[in-house]
């Protein structure tokens, strides 16, 4: 990244939104940036950008299916969001991953839906390509990076807000290990070096939960994605965005099925005599039967 150049306001950045420590949230960014190049990552002219607005005075459509039907429920935001957020390169737009960190429950479930809102944008359009990615991250930093278990390639289906593009997975369904996965999207339509700024992650800034985070890769995100990238990844509650937030990724799974006991349970030494003197009584108690039997006779 380039820290020697200003981070100036991005196309939708409307400075009367603008919070007041604006101007010390652009020089945590430039820190940010800073301290990745220090790093020897490899430089490359990528900055944050963040489009604010008022919060969204209708929630986000559909609500969250019931837990009867999907029991792990996987979701950090409060259902409407205060902004869109996005990474450009000069003066365009960048690829690159924003994610979200959950804890699974013991128990076993299966991934069966991923849940993603997109702001109003004339750069985002329904149809546009996309690239979810699931990862498992047992040791709980993704910064040292974890385990990719899918992909899945998707297109926009609403881009205004409101209503949340959602993927069934169905024959692409994963079964989630106990512990922390990490569900992120790729925008794939955006052509680095081409497509005008565009900000297209949706983010809930009420009440962060510090576990929305961003990769960046010198390039495009490699396909597989695999963590960490390159370049830079962070949490957005650390230097890119004041108070930090929450992506509008959800996602939603089914309990697996308890597996059926595969074997006859194995009897121990008492068991064993337990099992004989049974078996002796028994033997004893016919025999007493048929004496009788035979002195009647
Ligand atoms: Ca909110
Ligand atoms: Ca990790």
């Amino acid at each position: 990244m380039n820290a020697a150049s200003p981070i100036e306001p991005k196309r939708g950045w409307n400075m009367s939104e603008a919070p007041a420590h604006a101007t010390k949230w652009r020089r945590r960014i430039a820190t940010c940036i800073c301290a990745a190049s220090c790093a020897g990552v490899a430089a490359h002219a990528a900055q944050p950008s963040f489009a604010p607005r008022l919060s969204a005075p209708l929630a986000a459509q559909p609500p969250s299916p019931p837990a009867a039907q999907y029991p792990l429920q996987l979701l950090l935001d409060d259902n409407t969001d205060e902004g869109a957020f996005g990474v450009t390169a000069g003066v365009s737009a960048q690829q690159f991953m924003w994610f979200n960190r959950f804890t699974v429950p013991a128990g076993g479930y299966s991934l069966q839906q991923i849940w993603v809102l997109f702001p109003s944008s004339p750069n985002i359009t329904v149809g546009a390509p996309l690239e979810l990615a699931v990862y498992a991250d047992p040791d709980g930093n993704p910064a040292n990076g974890a385990t990719l278990l899918r992909t899945i390639n998707v297109t926009v289906q609403a881009a205004d807000d409101l209503n949340f593009s959602i993927y069934d997975l169905g024959q692409q369904s994963v079964n989630l290990p106990q512990g922390d996965v990490l569900v992120g999207v790729i925008p794939r339509f955006i052509v680095s070096g081409t497509t005008p700024p565009t900000n297209p992650a949706t983010v809930d800034t009420t009440a962060s939960q510090g576990r929305s985070w961003v990769a960046v890769w010198s390039g495009d995100p490699p396909d597989p994605p695999t963590l960490p990238p390159d370049a830079l990844i962070t949490r957005l509650d650390d230097g890119l965005l004041p108070g930090g937030g929450n992506w509008m990724i959800r996602a939603f799974g089914t309990a697996l099925p308890v597996q059926a006991a595969a074997t006859t349970p194995a009897l121990n030494t008492w068991g064993f005599a337990a099992l004989f003197a049974a078996l002796f009584a028994a033997a004893t108690w016919q025999l007493r039967i048929r004496r009788r039997a035979g002195k009647t006779n």
